[in-house]
């Protein structure tokens, strides 16, 4: 019998994001995001998709609650699509009310259920209108005012909403986006693939001014709503768990930390501590932005609680040579086998992603140590399955790889607990099948099968129903 070290309370659930899962691009006046667009040109989606249809949640939300009642699920996190509240995207822009109407039921229709919404306000998709605007993510002055107005708007529609999220993983809109160029809006150095961008700099850029616009929509919620609504915020940053390659060899154990650095503390060092890591200001120098007084004011302090994203861990190999001009990592290696051989865990349909529950278990206890014990939510979690999506519909449902993943990611998580940890909450990536950005559909993340061919018909994995029970037995009965 598992010790039960979860409260009676723990909110486990589910997660999906707008663009991923909604379809239905210009239904009741939605207007672009930056991912229509991106989607539109060719070779940057795997298998030439987009989220056109997706798993048309948008006209099947009541199948989405069905499915959440069925896991007993307790929370589901989803995200809402800024051009759907405001189809320009722009503070003097007009609101779209259908829009609003659509996620305020959403919301209602969770309550009846008593499943707890979680929402996060940006998971990436940007509007178009204002990338074309002024520059998007790249303009501090107008993207934060105009995030922080589409901000307020949201708060005043959606009181019931008790746990808001501001960003998801502010790494990836900086990084995929405007260095690696395999986000939207696909900004990169690398001329063959982009003609504009410049993965020196702007990456560092756009983390940057999505800090300040999170604090700026913090410090409007905890001014104008938290008294009288009574919920809380924070940002969720995403960040795998690392070893080092040689743990013999001073110079990876320090590149193992850097790494850590370099993804969590990027962000969450300005807003726990106040500054930007040390490695990252050695590395970058002037390319990492300086906060202004007023700008540091608004991110300091600006968490209620820590999201967290999570899905595997590397191997950490030192590099020998000066870092590159577009180096994002810390000047180092991430590796799936260490130094004497040892493998990290098995494969999955996703090439940087491999099992390894102790991981998970160690990143809690080291952001835990690092930022003195916040609140934390883990806010995604789970794994693709290598082949899943060639498999038999039969064989699909029958995901035992992906139940494990979760059995033992969750008993890592109560081991986490027991070391003292504050971990509140856990929404299990994902609900269902969904457009996996560049991987477009090969790649499937979901407890429920997600028939595309057959008309977005959902079916429940083995796995939908393994989450739920194993919480059950980590949870105080009282
Ligand atoms: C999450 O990100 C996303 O929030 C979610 O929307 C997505 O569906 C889910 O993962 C599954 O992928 O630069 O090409 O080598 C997870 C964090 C960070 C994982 C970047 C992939 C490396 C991709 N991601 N990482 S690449």
């Amino acid at each position: 019998m598992p010790e039960r070290v979860l409260d009676k309370d723990f909110a486990w659930g589910f997660a999906t994001a707008s663009y991923q899962i909604e379809g239905a691009p210009t239904a009741d006046g939605r207007g672009p995001s930056i991912w229509d667009t991106f989607c539109k040109i060719p070779g940057k989606i795997a298998d030439g998709s987009s989220g056109d249809v997706a798993c048309d949640s948008y006209n099947r939300t009541a199948e989405d609650i069905t499915l959440l009642k069925l896991t007993g699920a307790k929370a589901y996190r989803f995200s809402v699509s800024w051009t759907r509240i405001i189809p320009l995207g722009g503070r003097e822009d007009p609101v779209n009310q259908t829009g609003i109407d659509y996620y305020k039921k959403l919301v209602d229709d969770l309550l009846a259920e008593e499943i707890i919404p979680f929402v996060t306000l940006f998971h990436w998709d940007f509007p178009d209108a204002l990338d074309k605007r002024y520059g998007g993510l790249l303009n501090k002055t107008e993207f934060v005012a105009d995030y922080a107005h589409y901000a307020r708007t949201l708060f005043s529609a959606m009181p019931k909403v008790k746990n808001w999220i501001t960003f998801n993983e502010p790494w990836c809109s900086s990084i995929l986006g405007y260095n690696t160029g395999l986000f939207a809006p696909g900004h990169t150095s690398d001329r063959s693939k982009s003609a504009v961008g410049d993965s020196s700099r702007e990456c560092w850029i756009v983390g940057h001014n999505c800090l300040i616009a999170h604090g700026a929509a913090v410090k409007i919620y905890r001014e104008e709503f938290k008294a009288t609504d009574g919920g809380q915020i924070g940002i969720t940053l995403n960040g795998d768990s690392t070893y080092p390659w040689d743990t013999e060899d001073p110079l990876d154990v320090e590149a193992a930390e850097r790494k850590l650095e370099f993804s969590i503390s990027w962000f969450a060092d300005p807003i726990y501590l106040g500054k930007y890591p040390d490695s990252m200001a050695k590395q970058l120098g002037d390319r990492l932005p300086t906060f202004t007084p007023e700008d540091l004011a608004l991110v300091k302090g600006s968490n209620d609680f820590y999201g967290m994203n999570t899905y595997t861990a590397n191997y950490i190999k030192h590099k020998t040579t000066e870092p590159e001009a577009d180096d994002f990592l810390g000047n180092l290696e991430t590796l799936f086998t260490n130094s004497k051989g040892d493998c990290i865990g098995p494969e999955t349909q996703s090439f940087w992603l491999r099992p390894n529950a102790q991981g998970f278990k160690n990143l809690l206890n080291w952001i835990s140590k690092r930022y003195n014990y916040p609140t934390i939510y883990v806010t995604e979690n789970g794994t693709s399955i290598k082949g899943e999506n060639d498999m038999a519909k039969e064989e699909i449902l029958d995901d035992e790889f992906r139940a494990e993943y979760f059995r033992t990611h969750i008993a890592a998580l109560a081991g986490a607990v027991s070391d003292g940890c504050k971990i509140k909450g856990y929404l299990a990536w994902s609900l269902m099948d969904n457009f996996e950005w560049a991987e477009g559909y090969e790649t499937r993340f979901g407890v429920t099968y997600v028939d595309y061919e057959g008309g977005q018909v959902r079916y429940p994995k083995k796995s939908a129903k393994t989450v739920g029970p194993q919480f059950e037995a980590f949870m105080k009965t009282e």
